[in-house]
């Protein structure tokens, strides 16, 4: 009971702020990935172009006829001419320079076989890229002895292509053994949601696309403004879940799992007679037996029960428990012994009110026992043909019928034919202005009188003082009822107080 309901709470506001969570990591893991792969094909297409069009300037170059430089010379600037890098093109022949597109080119000497070589198309060895002084070219054999060598002015033609997008992202090129990175970037640094390439014109490099900080890190960096929302919103979830489960399944079901676990129990208040002062019957009011809380009153609970079903099995068990606790002492008890029952408004619909009374009378089984169902009157009851044939059933079996609380409700005399009223029970609040103001003992008065002219029995309740007793006693109502004679007791008490010293 109760105890489950903060862990569902819990749950779900956790679930809803795990989910968002994920959902936001996921949604900036998907974008970067999709971002990542975007630049990939980017720099590959760029990579592939330079490549290719050093490779076709070299094709260009090797199908040259070449007598002497004067000739050549001039050819090697029209083939550059068009380039946008600033380009030189140089063949070389057993190791010494032939001839360059540049005249004031001395290149005395060639690139160590200690630089960075590597074949740039897979399984060629005879076209190479190297890197040596900082340079980048374009090695080409064309016969044994003889190279073109291109160069495209320094390695920042590479890095401008690597460093050309999103400053976010992190490009790493591969070539055989040497790593190149984009501007700013170790090539040893780690690299977060990668995407991997190679050439499409199955050049022979490698390249690597991602960001430098971890996920969980950009997602708190971007979106933390989306995080705090959804943590927010899940301490709104969290709040209100509870506040719901607590005013309203958990309250229903409370209740009806007292029921079922006999929690609710009857209290018995005394019924005395106004001529001789004597026990004539019972109220019976109930309780609610918490195990924790302990004793909970009936205005805690029984509106729960009304705006519910519950109303039917709660006034059930009442019925079940009295008779079972009264049924050995029916002959013991005092001729014609009141037994009066609440009754709610909403109970009224349901003709089950009039099997609970057979079985209750069955149970009891003894002449000496008068039931009574008190209808409050704070409510009113809609007057059907349902409700006037149930009344009449109930009288046909000897169910006396009391209009609760007369006074200060709807006060509709009307109910007194409509439903054949037997008894009125006078609100408590009449009897505690005795002795205070006039108006309210006239009123009182009035509806004494009303009792008498419609020849209907009647109760003062909530008789607390001697003086009340005394002006009471001297009017004619037939029963009193209040904390002057006694309070509400359990059976236990009542079979105590009541029965036993007097058989
Ligand atoms: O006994 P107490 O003053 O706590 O009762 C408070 C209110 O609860 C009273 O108006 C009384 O009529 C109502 N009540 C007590 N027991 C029952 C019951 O079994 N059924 C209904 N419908 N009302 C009850
Ligand atoms: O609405 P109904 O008349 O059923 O309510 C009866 C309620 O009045 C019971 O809950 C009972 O506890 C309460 N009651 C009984 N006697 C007295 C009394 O003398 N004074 C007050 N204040 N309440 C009383
Ligand atoms: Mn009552």
């Amino acid at each position: 009971m109760g105890v489950f309901r903060r862990p569902l709470a819990l749950s779900i506001a956790l679930l809803t702020c795990i989910t968002g969570y994920a959902g936001v990591y996921f949604y900036t893991y998907y974008n970067h990935k999709l971002d990542a792969t975007t630049t990939n094909y980017l720099v590959i297409s760029k990579l592939d172009n330079l490549l290719t069009n050093l490779y076709s300037l070299a094709i260009s170059t090797a199908v040259l006829k070449q007598p002497d430089c004067q000739l050549t010379r001039p050819q090697l600037q029209k083939i550059i001419k068009t380039e946008h890098n600033p380009i030189t093109i140089s063949i070389i022949k057993n190791h010494q320079l032939f001839c360059s597109s540049d005249p004031t080119l001395t290149l005395n000497e060639l690139p160590p076989r200690t630089s960075y070589y590597f074949p740039i198309k897979e399984n060629s060895t005879k076209t190479y890229l190297l890197f040596w002084n900082n340079n980048l070219y374009l090695k080409k054999i064309i016969e044994p002895g003889k190279t073109i060598l291109i160069n495209t002015s320094s390695t920042n033609a590479l890095q401008k292509i690597l460093t050309l997008t999103n400053h976010a992202k992190i490009i790493k090129l591969q070539l055989g053994d040497v790593t190149l990175a984009s501007q700013g970037a170790d090539e040893k640094v780690k690299i977060y949601s990668k995407v991997y390439g190679h050439s499409l014109q199955h050049y022979n490099y490698k390249l690597t696309a991602g960001n430098l900080s971890s996920m969980t890190n950009i997602v708190v960096r971007h979106h933390y403004k989306s995080l705090l929302l959804i943590t927010f919103i899940s301490i709104i979830l969290y709040i209100s879940i509870s506040q719901f489960i607590r005013s309203r399944s958990s309250a229903y079901h409370e209740l009806k799992e007292a029921i079922y676990d006999d929690q609710i129990i009857p209290y018995l208040q005394p019924i005395m007679d106004s001529q001789t002062g004597k026990l004539a019957g019972v109220e019976v009011l109930a309780r609610w037996l918490h195990p924790e809380v302990g004793i909970i009153s009936p205005d805690a609970f029984i509106p729960i029960a009304e705006d519910t079903e519950l109303v039917i099995p709660l006034t059930q068990t009442l019925f079940e428990q009295v008779a079972q606790a009264m049924m050995p002492y029916a002959s013991r008890l005092p001729n014609n012994f009141r037994i009066g029952f609440n009754i709610s408004h909403s109970h009224c619909n349901s003709l089950k009110i009039l099997d609970d009374c057979k079985a209750f009378y069955r149970k009891i089984n003894h002449p000496n026992i008068n039931l009574i169902l008190e209808i409050t009157e704070r409510y009113p009851i809609e007057v059907t043909e349902k409700t006037k044939y149930l009344f009449r059933e109930l009288h046909k079996i000897g169910v006396k019928i009391a209009l609760d609380d007369f006074g200060v409700g709807n006060s509709n005399l009307s109910y007194l034919n409509d439903f054949a009223i037997d008894y009125l029970k006078i609100d408590k609040s009449f009897i505690a202005r005795i002795g205070s103001d006039a108006l309210s003992k006239h009123i009182l008065d009035i509806i004494i009188d009303i009792t008498q002219q419609c020849k209907i029995e009647s109760c003062a309740e909530g008789i607390e003082t001697k003086e009340q007793w005394d002006y009471i006693k001297t009017k004619p109502v037939n029963y009193v009822q209040g904390y002057y004679f006694a309070k509400p007791l359990s059976i236990e008490e009542f079979i105590n107080a009541y029965i036993i010293p007097y058989s």
